[in-house]
């Protein structure tokens, strides 16, 4: 009995809450390792505020969107840094492809949060901790998870602790974890409307839960009712899946001069394989299909696309490029080539032998020399 209550209980507490513990700040620290255990604030330029503060610098009360003057006056020995708006894209992207090997189901609230669901996971609160582990192995930030069974209470979980925080709210407690909590945890309850409420008399979450209906009303018009439902625990929203989390990986590259002969072509398009499926697998993907692109030198452009056993190796790849481009090939002058892979496969532990991926000692060895020398410090013959 109590196991199978349990076992009910994992089955729907799915939601994951996931944000970056100073996120920018955690960049920049990957960045420079000096800055580790410092109080660092990034932030500055034209609007003048803190965007991220570590947790050493929060001990001296200074938080995000404060001026930077302010933050200064509070804590003299602050490493001030400039934001780096493209490092932290680059790290998002890499946070988000890293979600995308445990869940297809994800949705990006910003930059650094973003709600997964685990509904296909027997056992979701060991995947959630895999996920962080993962992250901040491979990346090398720190992340905290809120798991509950909808997205305000697994929100509201992932942020009362942190940093690397993970809050599990089994089902069934929503309304006891969230009764203690200040007014301001709910959504709608921004500074004006928490200090309005607290003027009536409600401090905490649980004060809302039992109001009298008409005084909440009288509080806040028609949006009592949901108010009162998210008091309680109840949130039917869903989560919206973000379309823009890498769905393919491709090149394209214009000869400098049109080229007729198929070898070159063929070479070419090789060459670019090799670099997409590069990034596929350092993203720990496997692909299903391969689509090439052929644009003449009249301008006319021409796609061929075909799909295969998932793999992630380009040498299992080569047979079929030849076979898309003799498809489509018959002898024109070529300007452009392009090279886009996709219907991408999501592996996760356990699944790693249902993949084509050959013992190739030789894509081992490139893709070691790169990562070590740099991209263009090996290749293969084809691309020379
Ligand atoms: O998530 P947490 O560890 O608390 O810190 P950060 O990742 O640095 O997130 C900062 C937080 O502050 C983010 O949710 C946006 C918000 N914020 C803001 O409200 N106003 C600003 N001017 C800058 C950041
Ligand atoms: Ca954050």
């Amino acid at each position: 009995m109590i196991y199978l209550s349990l076992f009910f209980c994992y089955s729907i507490m799915v939601i994951v809450h996931l944000d970056a513990d100073c996120f920018y700040v955690s960049v920049e620290r990957v960045k420079n390792p000096r800055l580790i255990g410092l109080p660092v604030i990034v932030g500055g330029g034209v609007r003048g505020v803190v965007a991220s503060a570590s947790y050493e610098a929060r001990k001296f009360g200074i938080h995000a969107a404060m001026p930077i003057w302010k933050a200064k006056s509070l804590c003299s020995a602050a490493v001030f840094v400039q934001t780096d708006m493209d490092a932290y894209r680059e790290f998002s992207q890499k946070l988000f492809q890293l979600q995308e090997l445990y869940s297809p189901f994800i949705e990006k609230c910003s930059i650094d949060e973003g709600y997964i669901s685990l509904k296909h996971e027997s056992d979701p609160i060991t995947k959630a901790r895999e996920l962080q582990n993962q992250v901040k192995s491979t990346i090398g930030i720190t992340v905290s998870l809120g798991l509950g069974t909808n997205k305000l209470v697994s929100q509201i979980a992932g942020k009362l602790w942190k940093p690397e925080g993970l809050t599990v709210v089994p089902a069934g407690t929503e309304k006891e974890f969230l009764k203690t909590l200040d007014l301001s945890w709910l959504p709608g309850f921004g500074p004006k409307a928490t200090q309005a409420a607290k003027y009536k008399g409600f401090s905490t979450i649980g004060d809302i839960q039992s109001a009298d209906m008409s005084v909440l009303f009288e509080l806040l018009g028609n949006k009592a009712d949901k108010v009162r439902g998210l008091a309680n625990g109840i949130d039917l929203s869903e989560i919206q899946l973000t379309p823009n989390v890498a769905k393919s990986y491709s090149e394209q590259a214009t000869f400098e001069k049109d080229i007729r002969i198929k070898q070159e072509i063929y070479h070419k398009l090789q060459a670019m394989l090799d670099n997409v499926m590069r990034k596929v697998r350092l993203d720990g993907k496997a692909v299903k299909t391969l689509e090439i692109k052929l644009r003449t030198a009249a301008f006319k452009t021409v796609t061929k696309s075909i799909s295969f056993e998932p793999t992630d190796n380009e040498e299992v790849i080569y047979p079929v490029l030849l076979e898309a481009l003799t498809s489509v090939w018959v002898g024109h002058s070529i300007r452009l080539v392009g090279v886009t892979v996709s219907n991408l496969a999501y592996k996760s532990a356990g699944q790693l032998d249902l993949f084509n991926t050959p013992d190739d000692k030789i894509t081992k060895l490139l893709d070691s020399m790169k990562s070590k020398f740099g991209e263009n410090a090996i290749k293969r013959g084809h691309a020379l």
